[in-house]
């Protein structure tokens, strides 16, 4: 009896303590919720038994929310109609109660959770927020504990995008689903699908069937980064209309519209492939086996051209029943128009006249925009373009995505256009993510580290208040020359879009770096749990060896003959000597670049001294148009004004079978004593198999040393 009732205590004791160590909800997520109110009462136990309770038209949000309990808990719940109950989590359309779209409240009370949405959008964030707020342990099925709280929460930004190129390389469905699910856990209701590029066709077009059967496949991709090398894998792929169809379906549930791209007049070489007739030469031309602009683009002179955009864009709306259609825009170059007989004719037959802004050429592109422009707004729709269409007199309906910095955007709202802000400088996620490029998977380049994007501030100051409201919306771009799996897509996504979806919920004032990346941590654990792949930089931040040994130069005056370039130019001449060494990103700061000058440098060592060696480094990302220099020289002076040369080095230029990276320079010299150094470095000019042949190329120096 007595060794019976010690075994009930015990077991008692034994509940008692799992109960107390139940896993914990925590609200600390991505994007932070606006208002969190945490109280101090018994928190709601979340069990098996658990019902989940939905009102009229928000079935499926109750389903989404069952099976994100399964996930995490290990455990379905069951899903009834809501009848007043009070108990269980109830989900309430509740429009009066709110101010603002998309916007939400969790309830969290001992005996019931209820999230109130303004909309059915609204219930599905408030939905996201609970489901990252659950304990995630990998010891699930048991119950978890929700401490008792009030969640105010809607979003600053109304357009929350992001972008994906499966041109480039193809992406399958299933894979752009995960994409869509990424989407959806970071509240974002957007998904801007890049359908059409040179290197590939991926919408099926019923009116030109040959369109996918030739445009959607190209004979071989080059290899690295633009050289001489292909290899001659067949690559490619589409979506059906069936499939995109069941696509759109699989996003709108999830509260995220998908936006088309064409992208018109250029990047169509995929196009010109198939239907030869529609460029201006007449091709043949091939599904583009190189990456960037090409200068085959749609002939605007074509009547036949014309008429067949307006057949695709159709189509297209057929399928989509997005508000926005993206027509593209971006990178025309004119150079087939400025020669073609019908192009010229078309200016003429227009009254087109250049003027001190803009060429003749440019306003023809304004043509082909604004023309379907009108087919995408006789639908009801509107237009989205990148930047460019601002060149020429692009109507005011359009909105323009800002992509070449935020400039483009700024100038748009102030003429009074909507404007989504997706510079390449913040929001290129296909940039590096991090400066130790040999560790990282292949990249198109640049450098754009989570902080970065964090750092980006969607209304530019630049603006009114009431021009500020035109910017609608930020979005990131995903473009996959260099990212040939969706693993890597992954990769690349994320942890930047979680700095993302902070920029596009949240308010400026509310950005702390340390407390985002612990924000993050939980979610990676979430990462792991749907075996998402993620780059984990920002969880063990790298501590670079950077700086170079003191030496005769360091931090001594130093004066530039030739000013580097404006955009590479930082805090000038002194980067060169301070002592800390640039990495592989051209971009850091910590490289001075010029183009088509001469980096001569002139250090004052303040006192003469005696030297035998002088040495710098210099960048190659040949991609980026930067080589190696082509000549180096060492000259000495007692008084700053004559200088004798000492050293000299020729350089051959690096080719296409040569690595990337930073190489260093040193020249050795008999051993002389002077006051004054003067390091002298001249660039080549592009050679005849790069894409920018006939321009110089970039020179990038850094850290010069003398001892
Ligand atoms: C520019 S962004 C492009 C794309 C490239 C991308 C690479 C834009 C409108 N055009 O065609 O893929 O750079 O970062």
């Amino acid at each position: 009896m007595k060794k019976l009732s010690y075994l009930i205590v015990a077991a008692l004791l034994l509940s008692a303590c799992a109960k107390e160590q139940l896993p914990q909800a925590n609200y600390d997520i991505v994007p932070q919720p606006k208002e969190l109110t945490v109280n101090e009462e018994k928190p709601f136990e979340l069990s098996p038994k658990t019902v989940i309770r939905y009102e009229d038209g928000l079935q499926r949000e109750a389903q989404f929310l069952s099976e994100y309990v399964n996930d995490i808990m290990g455990f379905a719940m069951e899903i009834q109609e809501y009848q007043g109950q009070t108990d269980g989590i109830v989900l309430k359309l509740s429009p009066d109660d709110f101010d603002q779209a998309e916007a939400y409240e969790i309830n969290v009370t001992p005996k019931q959770v209820t999230i109130k949405g303004t909309d059915a959008s609204g219930v599905f964030y408030g939905i996201q927020t609970l489901r990252k707020s659950l304990p995630i342990s990998q010891l699930s099925t048991a119950n978890c504990k929700l401490p008792t709280a009030i969640i105010n929460d809607h979003p600053t930004f109304p357009y929350r995008g992001m972008h994906l190129d499966p041109c480039r390389h193809f992406i399958p469905l299933d894979s752009v689903k995960v994409y869509i699910d990424m989407l959806a856990m970071h509240n974002m209701n957007q998904f801007h699908f890049h359908l059409s590029d040179d290197q590939g066709w991926r919408i099926e077009i019923k009116k030109y069937p040959e369109l996918t059967e030739i445009g959607a496949y190209r004979n071989g991709t080059v290899v690295g980064h633009n050289g001489n090398l292909y290899d001659t894998i067949r690559h490619g792929g589409f979506y059906t209309q069936d499939e995109l169809r069941d696509l759109i379906q699989y996003a709108a549930e999830r509260h995220i519209n998908i936006i088309p791209e064409i992208d018109l007049p250029g990047h169509m070489q995929a196009a010109l492939a198939t239907y030869p007739q529609l460029g201006c030469t007449g091709g043949p031309y091939e599904v583009w086996r190189r990456w960037g602009v090409s200068e085959e683009v749609l002939c605007a002179g074509n009547e036949e051209a014309m008429l067949f955009l307006e057949d695709v864009l159709n189509e297209v709306m057929d399928i989509f029943p997005s508000p926005y259609i993206h027509i593209g825009g971006d990178e025309c170059p004119k150079v087939r128009w400025e020669q073609c007989l019908k192009c010229q004719a078309k200016i003429k037959e227009l009254g087109i006249k250049g003027d001190e802004r803009f060429s003749k050429e440019d306003y023809l592109q304004s043509y082909v925009m604004n023309r379907m422009a009108k087919v995408v707004e006789a639908r009801g729709r509107r237009v989205i373009g990148w930047d460019e269409i601002l060149e020429g007199n692009v109507s005011e309906t359009a909105i323009i995505m800002s992509w070449r910095g935020t400039e483009g955007g700024i100038e748009a709202a102030r003429k009074g256009h909507d404007v989504i802000m997706a510079p390449s400088s913040y929001l290129y996620f296909d940039y590096y993510q991090s400066e130790d490029i040999a560790n990282e998977p292949s990249c198109i380049g640049g450098y754009l580290p989570v902080e970065r994007v964090y750092s980006f501030q969607p209304l530019p100051n630049e603006l009114t208040p009431e021009q500020q409201k035109h910017i609608i919306g930020v979005q990131a771009n995903i473009w996959t020359e260099y990212i040939a799996s969706f693993r890597h897509v992954q990769y690349m996504a994320m942890p930047r879009m979680d700095a993302l979806a902070e920029l596009q919920w949240n308010n400026p004032e509310e950005r702390d770096f340390d407390a985002f990346v612990e924000r993050c941590r939980k979610m990676a654990q979430l990462y792991d749990l749907y075996h998402y792949n993620y780059a984990k930089h920002i969880f063990n931040p790298q501590v670079w060896t950077d700086t170079v040994a003191p030496n005769l130069a360091t931090r001594k005056p130093i004066t530039l003959r030739e000013q580097p370039n404006e955009q590479y130019a930082y805090e000038g001449s002194k980067v060169l000597n301070d002592g800390e060494l640039g990495r592989s990103s051209y971009n850091s700061g910590r490289w001075l670049g010029f183009w088509g000058k001469t980096l001569d440098a002139v250090i004052d060592l303040e006192q003469p001294a005696e030297m035998t060696h002088a040495r710098f480094r210099a960048l190659v990302n040949k991609g980026a148009w930067i080589y190696n220099p082509s000549e180096a020289k060492v000259l000495v002076s007692d008084d700053g004004e004559n200088f004798r040369e000492v050293a000299q080095q020729s350089i051959p230029i690096s080719t296409w079978s040569d690595k990337d990276g930073i190489f260093t320079y040193e020249l050795e010299f008999e051993p002389i004593t002077a006051k004054f150094v003067e390091v002298v470095v001249k660039g080549h000019d592009l050679p005849e198999d790069h894409d920018g042949f006939g321009h110089p190329a970039w020179v990038f120096v850094d850290e010069i040393e003398v001892w």
